[in-house]
């Protein structure tokens, strides 16, 4: 059965999942957020989405959009009131966007789980890692958002991900080497949008009340 709202399976802790959340709070958009866990994906996910990764955002048309990249870019595109797709260049937003998910969150995967990856040291998956840091570093030297004076999709489609490599190890990350990429972290970590977008929600179960993300004051 479609819900009466649009509906997002989520998973707080996944950043794919929080640049999702964060594309739809950025666009001011109202929907029902569904928590899951990934140990026990509810029935109803995985009936709209078998591939059985979050986040997935159901339409009230009952059409599914299974791509968190795709989520941000559909939510920006109902409206996008702080212009997050006016930025500068589109095709380098995508392109860093790419970067992030194709290279940087390999080595991340291994820096954070290194004991299961053995052949290399936690060290060399960091410094892998850091090659992207450099990267925005760079960017970020030049302004305070990867694009520009205002943030763009990039910005909130990147953080998640910058932000999982710094918890790995809070004291390594902020020793490093990247004042303009710590201080674009920590500006974002204490961003009431980005706030938002954590809250806590119990896992959902049919039959349960909607939730409504964001919830009206
Ligand atoms: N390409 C997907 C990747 C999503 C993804 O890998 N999400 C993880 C959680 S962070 C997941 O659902 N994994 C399934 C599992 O662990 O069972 C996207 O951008 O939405």
């Amino acid at each position: 059965m479609v819900s009466p709202l649009h509906c997002l399976y989520s998973f707080r802790r996944c950043p794919y999942a929080m640049r999702a959340r964060l594309g739809i709070l950025f666009a001011k958009l109202q929907l029902e957020l569904r928590e899951i866990t990934l140990k026990n994906k509810p029935a109803a996910m995985l009936a709209i989405s078998p591939k059985g990764t979050v986040p997935v955002l159901q339409l009230q048309d009952g059409c599914v959009i299974e791509e968190s990249q795709d989520i941000m870019m559909w939510a920006l595109e109902q409206q996008d009131p702080a212009g997050l797709l006016e930025g500068p260049s589109l095709q380098q937003a995508n392109s860093l966007i790419a970067q992030n998910d194709q290279q940087f969150k390999y080595w991340l995967d291994r820096y954070k789980y290194a004991d299961r990856h053995p052949d290399m040291s936690q060290t060399d998956y960091r410094q892998q890692g850091e090659v992207f840091l450099r990267t925005l570093e760079a960017l970020l030297t030049k302004h305070p958002f990867l694009q520009g004076d205002k943030p763009t999709i990039a910005d909130i489609a990147i953080m998640p991900f910058v932000r999982q490599f710094a918890h790995v190890d809070r004291d390594t990350f902020y020793k490093l080497p990247y004042p303009h990429l710590q201080q674009w972290l920590q500006d974002w970590l204490a961003h009431p949008l980005f706030l938002q977008a954590m809250t806590k929600y119990q896992p959902w179960q049919p039959g349960d009340k909607a939730v409504i993300f964001p919830e009206t004051d």
